[in-house]
């Protein structure tokens, strides 16, 4: 058994997660954050069959878009030797982060 760790964005959530479970798969939802830019992203946690995994993947390309966000970072001049100026830069958010990781034992008890 494999456990897939996906990172997608809060807003193609729900269209992954409902897909996964038409097709019978069971997905666990997390609320996180990301570290760069500290905004709200989501964490699926998926645990399948080996020979399942790439449907899974499939399904998370599928339906994660990647999107450009702006983020405000400091120029590190200083204007009248007040504040920084804020340079806003563009970074690419994937559609989806995806870890594949053994289980060693899984049980429902
Ligand atoms: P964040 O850490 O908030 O990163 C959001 C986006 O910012 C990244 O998109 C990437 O385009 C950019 N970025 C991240 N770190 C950067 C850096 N040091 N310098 C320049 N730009 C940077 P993605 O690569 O698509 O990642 C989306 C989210 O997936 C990340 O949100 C994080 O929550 C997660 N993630 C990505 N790689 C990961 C990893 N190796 N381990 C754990 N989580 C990861």
């Amino acid at each position: 058994m494999k456990l897939v760790i996906a990172i997608i964005n809060r807003d193609d959530a729900a269209d992954v997660t409902q897909s996964l479970t038409k097709k019978g798969l069971s997905s666990t939802k997390l609320s996180t954050t990301g570290g760069f830019l500290m905004a709200g992203n989501v964490t699926l946690l998926i645990g399948v069959e080996e020979n399942r995994v790439q449907e899974v993947i499939d399904i998370i390309r599928e339906h994660s878009h990647s999107r450009q966000q702006v983020i405000p970072t400091s120029s590190g001049i200083h204007q009248y030797g007040g504040a920084t100026h804020s340079i806003p830069v563009e970074v690419t958010v994937g559609g989806g982060t995806i870890f594949v990781v053994d289980v060693d034992r899984f049980e429902r008890v």
